[in-house]
C-alpha cells in the first residue's frame, strides 16, 4: 500500500503559518525605540549594539537581502578589508580575519554579511526586508518620530498604494552612498538646516582612504532631533572623502550611532 503523506498539514497550515506568523511579530516593531533604515554594515552593527543593551530595534531593508555592499567585496572579489581599531568588531561576532600586510585584515564577505546578521539578530534586533523608508514621522518643531514604509515591490512597480508608519524615539539613517532618509527630509521640510557645519546634505568626495576612515566616525552624528547618520550615509551628508572597500568605519560608525542613539533614549541626548 502506498504510504500517505505524514502529519496533518496542508496548504493552508502553511499560508496560515506566514500570515499569522509574520503579522505577529510585525506587529510587536510598530513602537520602537530605534529604527534603523538599511541593512549594511553599518545598520547592521548599530541594531547589535542597541539590541545587546535592551533597546526595541527593528532594521527596515528595502532589498530582499540584508548586507548592502558588502557582498560585492571590491570589484566584485568578496573579500573585505579591515583596519586593526575595527578588529575586534568583527572579531567578537566570529567573523575570521587573516592579517595581511600594512596593519589590515582581510575577511571573508559572506561570512562578514552572516555573521554581523546573526549577531544583530540573535541580539534581539528585527530585521524587515524588502521594506522601504520612504518618509519619516514628524513631530513637534519637526523632531524625527518614526519611519514611514512601503514594500519595495510596490516602489518598483511604481504604484500608487499609501505606506504605512512605525514610531521610533530614534532613526538611523544608514542607507548607504544616497543619504536617503537625510535627503528626504530635507527635500520635504523647505528652509530646514541639518546641524552639520554646512546645514545640508552635501555629497560624498573622490577617494582618500585614510582620511574618510578617520572622519567617518567623528561624521556619525545627530543631524536633526532623532536623526542620526551612519556608515556611508554620514559620509555623504557631511561631504567627505569615500574609502573603497575598507570596512572598518562601517562597524564603527555603526557603534557610535548606536551610543548616540542610546544615550537620546535614556534622555541624556
Ligand atoms: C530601506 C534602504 C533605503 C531605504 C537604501 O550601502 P550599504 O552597505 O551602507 P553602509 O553605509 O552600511 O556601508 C557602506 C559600504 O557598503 C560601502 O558602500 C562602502 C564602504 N563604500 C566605500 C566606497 O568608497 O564606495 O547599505 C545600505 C543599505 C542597502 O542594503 C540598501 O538597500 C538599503 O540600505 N537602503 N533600505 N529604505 N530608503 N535606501
Amino acid at each position: 500500500m502506498a504510504q500517505g503523506p505524514a502529519g496533518n498539514w496542508d496548504e493552508v497550515s502553511i499560508t496560515g503559518a506566514i500570515i499569522r506568523g509574520f503579522f505577529q511579530e510585525f506587529a510587536d516593531s510598530l513602537r520602537l525605540d530605534v529604527a534603523i533604515a538599511g541593512a549594511g554594515p553599518s545598520g547592521l552593527t548599530a541594531a547589535r549594539y542597541l539590541a545587546r543593551e535592551g533597546f526595541r530595534v527593528a532594521v527596515f531593508e528595502r532589498n530582499l537581502y540584508v548586507g548592502g555592499g558588502i557582498w560585492g567585496g571590491g570589484m566584485l572579489f568578496p573579500r573585505v578589508v579591515v583596519q586593526e581599531e575595527a578588529a575586534p568588531l568583527f572579531e567578537e561576532i566570529g567573523v575570521r580575519l587573516k592579517p595581511v600586510e600594512d596593519d589590515l585584515y582581510l575577511a571573508d564577505a559572506v561570512e562578514a554579511v552572516s555573521r554581523s546578521t546573526a549577531a544583530a539578530i540573535e541580539a534581539g534586533a528585527r530585521i524587515w526586508v524588502g521594506m522601504g523608508v520612504e518618509d519619516l514621522v514628524l513631530r513637534e518643531k519637526d523632531r524625527v518620530s518614526g519611519v514611514v514604509l512601503n514594500w519595495m515591490a510596490v516602489e518598483r512597480a511604481g504604484l500608487h498604494v499609501d505606506p504605512l508608519a512605525v514610531h521610533a524615539r530614534v532613526v538611523i539613517d544608514a542607507t548607504g552612498h544616497e543619504a536617503e532618509v537625510t535627503r528626504t527630509l530635507q527635500r520635504k521640510v523647505p528652509g530646514l538646516r541639518l546641524d552639520t557645519p554646512s546645514g545640508e546634505v552635501v555629497g560624498e568626495r573622490p577617494m582618500w582612504s585614510q582620511v574618510a576612515e578617520a572622519t567617518l566616525v567623528e561624521n556619525t552624528t545627530e543631524v536633526h532631533p532623532g536623526l542620526i547618520v551612519a556608515g556611508m550615509a554620514a559620509g555623504a551628508v557631511h561631504g567627505s572623502y569615500r574609502m573603497g572597500a575598507i570596512f572598518g568605519g562601517m562597524l564603527l560608525s555603526g557603534r557610535k550611532a548606536a551610543a548616540l542613539a542610546a544615550q537620546i533614549c535614556r534622555g541624556e541626548g
